[in-house]
């Protein structure tokens, strides 16, 4: 891997494998209903955010309509948004999160 022949042959098949995947946001949403302990909750358990994190984002969102849970594989970001909307509709509340592509 001296020559830079062999370099091109690297870059040629091996590169495009480590290109770093896409990153999806998680966002969650406003509404009028839910609770604001409640999502402050959801921010601590499915976004390990400390309470103080937790509940500046909260009002964040209630004041501007949406914000920011976290950045995530979209695996990971598909899964956290299902889990957050699931638990909000076991405990009868509207809260969604949605998942976005991070361009
Ligand atoms: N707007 C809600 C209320 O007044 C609180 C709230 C905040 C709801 C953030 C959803 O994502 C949300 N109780």
């Amino acid at each position: 891997w001296e020559r830079e022949a062999d370099y091109n042959v690297f870059t040629q098949y091996i590169e495009p494998e480590l290109k770093r995947p896409s990153m999806y946001k998680v966002i969650i949403l406003n509404d009028d209903y839910t609770p604001m302990d409640f999502v402050v909750d959801v921010l601590e358990t499915f976004f390990a955010m400390d309470n103080e994190k937790a509940t500046r984002v909260m009002l964040q969102v209630h004041t501007e309509g949406k914000g920011l849970c976290g950045i995530y594989t979209k695996d990971i970001a598909e899964t956290k948004a299902m889990q957050v909307n699931e638990y909000s509709r076991n405990n009868e509340h509207p809260l969604l999160c949605e998942v976005e592509r991070q361009e």
